[in-house]
């Protein structure tokens, strides 16, 4: 039986405000900007905006570094322009979901300058400080050995009074000390403020990274040569979790709001139900990393080469396909993020003839997947890498940034591994995703009359909104089509059964859905060669009528084959 629910239900697509549309030619994006293109958003046929963090900031990590929680950074607007906005969104019918950063805050936030000024400052237990470990010099060392996520270790000393304080990522985003109740209650607060706004709900930042081991133990080593480790085991999904996340779940519920949880370095798939199932009262879905990250980072870390597989992109989603329906979880479908390289860059093809192709593929192959679908902004149009040609000046990220800078100081001579890098960067940088979005072939792609803060992507003369919009073909119409067909047809598409079709096949990634008597098949070629594939039996003879969304204007059905061209993908019903 089908427990159903809006959210379910709901499609959801990611502004990165910074590159979404300016409004007041600053060459920074902003809400009055965001507003201009309501219209388009409600075109595209999604029910939910997600705004990525629009909080005052110094913007070291481009907002993910929040210096006041309740105070819009003047270069996106005002808190009237957020009014302005939820008031736009709510009568197209749409809803409006924010960030809420709460594993840290920006080291300009009032919070940690108080914590910081001294040791008894009501403030100082909000982080976490704790006394140096010393070598056999007696210089001081951190307290543990992790690493931070954007290079170097978690730790820095703050000479006046002689402690160190955690941050798991730049040494601007020192860590909350979630044993602290106070602080607990002031985030608890915050919620409550932007609920009371007329917020629908909060993607929750990292939000499994909360709950630390009050030992702050050592990390395991596994890289004998580094540094600094990776101390995820004492943190991810730590002894507090639950606790935490239950409370924060009743806030939810008390305003039947909505949340995604982004929960990195856990994979454990009970762990997981315990956050999202649905008697928890905890999260309605999160976002994990097996498929975008699982199948492409390197052993060595995210910037070392790794070349994804067929079967194992295979066995992943088949995993929590499965695993969810069984088990009364809820996922979250995205490809995309502020974080991720570009799909069709990534694991299909952005050469100009495949484009639109390769984009139209995956949204075939994501979007008639069960769960709820996220798109984030230009996926919709097959919006690439940045060009292969730019040169590291042109990067923008802290974490691309951190990585090369600290290449070049221990390996300055090393010509061959800064090489590597480099084409790692241009695969897997977060620079990727964060060029402005593309809405005309006009002077920096529409995007600002003055002077963008980022680079434009060169493709933007052939990859734009306007060239998409009510074209038939498009990447755009496409897109919509298939939110479409998940609205016209619910309970096959966001509740059906899953199954995985062909599991050997090298190339056709296929499957059904299926719910009561009906069911579809869905086939992807995920190769730019065109392939004949072996339908299942029980697809023998379908019929061109029973065609529901296809990628190329027609299928060459064949009795008991199918012609595939590059990158062609197709959904049909019986
Ligand atoms: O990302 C957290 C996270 O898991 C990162 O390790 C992410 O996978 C990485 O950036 C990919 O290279 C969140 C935000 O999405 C990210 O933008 C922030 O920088 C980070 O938290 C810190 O707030």
């Amino acid at each position: 039986e089908i427990q159903r629910a809006w959210w379910k239900e709901a499609s959801i697509y990611q502004i990165y405000p910074s590159s979404f549309n300016d409004s007041n030619g600053d060459g920074v994006g902003d809400i009055p900007g965001i507003i201009e293109k309501l219209d388009y958003i409600k075109a595209l046929g999604v029910d939910v905006v997600w705004v990525w963090p629009i909080y005052k900031s110094p913007l070291i990590d481009m907002g993910y570094d929040i210096a006041d929680y309740r105070a819009i950074d003047p270069r996106y607007g005002t808190m009237e322009d957020v009014a302005n906005l939820i008031v736009g969104l709510h009568q197209r019918g749409l809803k409006l979901v924010i960030d809420l950063v709460v594993n840290h805050t920006s080291d300009q936030h009032e919070w940690f300058r108080q914590s910081r000024s001294s040791k008894d400052n009501p403030y100082r237990d909000w982080y976490i400080w704790r006394k140096p470990r010393y070598d056999e010099h007696g210089n001081h060392q951190p307290p543990n050995n992790w690493s931070s996520y954007f290079c170097g270790g978690a730790w820095t000393y703050d000479e006046p009074t002689n402690e160190y304080y955690l941050h798991l990522f730049a040494s601007e985003q020192p860590d909350l000390n979630w044993e602290c109740d106070a602080m607990r209650e002031a985030v608890y607060d915050t919620m409550r403020y932007w609920l009371d706004k007329g917020v629908d709900g909060f993607r929750m930042d990292v939000i499994n990274l909360i709950s630390k081991d009050p030992a702050l133990p050592d990390a395991t080593i596994v890289h004998q040569d580094r540094e600094y480790h990776h101390g995820a085991e004492h943190y991810a999904n730590g002894p507090r979790i639950h606790e935490f996340l239950q409370v924060m779940g009743g806030i939810m519920k008390d305003y039947d709001a909505f949340n995604v949880g982004e929960m990195p370095w856990v994979e454990d798939p009970d762990e997981i139900l315990r956050c999202v199932g649905s008697h928890r009262n905890e999260l309605n879905m999160i976002f994990h990393f097996e498929i975008v990250e699982g199948i492409d980072h390197g052993k060595g870390g995210k910037f070392t080469p790794q070349q994804w597989q067929m079967l194992e992109l295979k066995n992943i989603v088949n995993k929590w396909q499965r695993f969810m329906y069984d088990n009364g979880g809820w996922n979250a479908l995205f490809l995309e993020n502020h974080d991720q390289a570009r799909t069709i860059s990534r694991w299909g093809s952005d050469k100009s003839e495949f484009r639109q192709l390769a984009a139209k593929m995956f949204a075939t192959f994501l979007g008639l997947q069960s769960g709820t679908l996220f798109i984030y902004q230009g996926q919709e149009l097959g919006m690439s890498n940045i060009p292969s040609e730019w040169e590291m000046d042109e990067f923008r990220d802290l974490e691309t940034l951190n990585h090369w800078h600290e290449l070049c100081d221990t390996r300055p001579d090393d010509e061959v591994a800064k090489a590597l890098a480099k084409t790692q960067y241009h695969a897997k940088s977060r620079d990727n995703a964060r060029t402005p979005m593309q809405w005309s072939a006009d002077r920096h792609a529409g995007f600002t009359s003055g002077q963008p803060w980022f680079r434009v992507n060169d493709t933007y003369t052939e990859c734009n909104a306007a060239a998409q919009v009510g074209v038939s073909g498009s990447s755009f119409e496409h897109w919509s089509a298939i939110l479409r067909l998940r609205k016209e047809m619910a309970d096959m598409f966001v509740y059906g059964d899953f199954e995985l079709i062909d599991a050997e096949h090298e190339d056709v990634f296929a499957y059904t859905r299926s719910y009561n008597d009906d069911s579809s098949l869905v086939v992807c070629n995920f190769r730019e060669r065109p392939l004949e594939w072996t339908l299942p039996v029980a697809w023998h003879n379908a019929k061109r009528e029973q065609v529901l969304i296809n990628t190329h204007g027609d299928v060459l059905l064949d009795a008991e084959t199918v012609l595939l061209r590059p990158f062609e993908a197709f959904a049909c019903a019986q």
